[in-house]
């Protein structure tokens, strides 16, 4: 049984499709709450936060946007975020993936307090690895990952609590790189299983290969999972939609895994857009989903008789 505590993210600063911002309410209408009571969890509904109004902040590259909203909300959600992680399991309901660059500052610095390593999961059609000098689009959800590994480039942001080492850092679903980012990955030891490594290998050997280490090292594992990740067939609530994603059955298989492997310690839901959805479709899948990882089965077998 696991203490859940939803945390709403309603950011829509980090890219240009508005919509986001209606992301935690879709999840509480989709019945999220509801779901996890059901798997035998308690829930305590933080409500959304408001950040302080922005300041202002400015950077060299003139693409990047909304600048100082981005930062107040990662103050806020490093703050919230921390917090949240002495009682409970946090799970945090976006908002674009903007808000992973307060939701990862906040879980790796209660890691290093506990003197334990972060590591992290990244469920995502995008690397998300940009700095504001090298995005082109300026949208800042494609940046978190980049500032949680601490690279320079983030200037006005409060500097990463503790910069979380590329090993510790495992991206699934991969299919849209921009060079920028490719350029500055090779650089790193970060684990880019891109959809060329799932076809060839499927997503379950690399994963377990992953949270083997995180058992290994006893780490806190946080997961931040992209509307993306999935294929826009079953999930066309997203700005950005890319083809070629993870299947219904291989996002279950991947939540069913880490739900068996009970390293699952922080959560982001992130990039749903609800006015891009079909009948809600996507906000139920990702509450299926969220099920999966939370300890729902087709069938409860007693031992892995398989
Ligand atoms: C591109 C950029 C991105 C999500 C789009 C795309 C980034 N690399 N991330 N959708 N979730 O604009 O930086
Ligand atoms: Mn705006
Ligand atoms: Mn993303
Ligand atoms: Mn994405």
């Amino acid at each position: 049984m696991t203490h859940c505590i939803l945390i709403g993210a309603p950011v829509d600063e980090g890219q240009r499709r508005p919509g986001c911002l209606m992301g935690p309410a879709a999840y509480r209408v989709a019945g999220l709450a509801a779901t996890l009571e059901d798997l035998g969890h308690t829930v305590e509904d933080r409500g959304d936060l408001a950040p302080a109004p922005g300041r202002h902040q400015t950077c060299a590259n003139p693409a990047v946007h909304h600048l100082p909203e981005v930062i107040a909300w990662t103050e806020a959600l490093q703050a919230a975020g921390a917090a949240a992680m002495n009682e409970g399991m946090p799970i945090f309901l976006g908002g674009d993936h903007a808000l992973a660059l307060g939701t990862l500052a906040g879980v790796a610095s209660h890691a290093q307090a506990k003197g334990r390593p972060q590591f992290v999961l990244w469920l995502d059609a995008h690397s998300d690895f940009h700095t504001l000098e090298t995005t082109s689009s300026g949208n800042l959800h494609g940046t978190p990952l980049a500032y949680a590994s601490g690279r320079a480039g983030f200037d006005p942001f409060p500097p990463f609590p503790a910069p979380i080492p590329g090993h510790n850092i495992c991206m699934f679903g991969i299919r849209s790189v921009d060079g920028a980012e490719s350029a500055a990955l090779r650089e790193t030891d970060i684990i880019v299983n891109d959809m060329r490594v799932l076809d060839e290998r499927g997503i379950i050997a690399p994963l377990r290969e992953f949270l083997d280490r995180v058992r290994a090292e006893n780490g806190l594992l946080h997961i931040s999972l992209d509307v993306d990740f999935l294929d826009p067939s079953i999930a066309p609530a997203v700005g950005t939609t890319v083809p070629g994603g993870t299947t219904f059955r291989e996002a279950h298989l991947v939540c069913e895994l880490l739900h068996e492997s009970g390293l699952m310690t922080s959560l982001d839901l992130v990039e749903l857009n609800p006015f891009l959805d079909e009948r809600g479709r996507t906000a139920k899948l990702m509450v299926d989903l969220v099920g999966s990882l939370m300890g729902r089965k087709v069938f409860d077998r007693p031992t892995r008789s398989y």
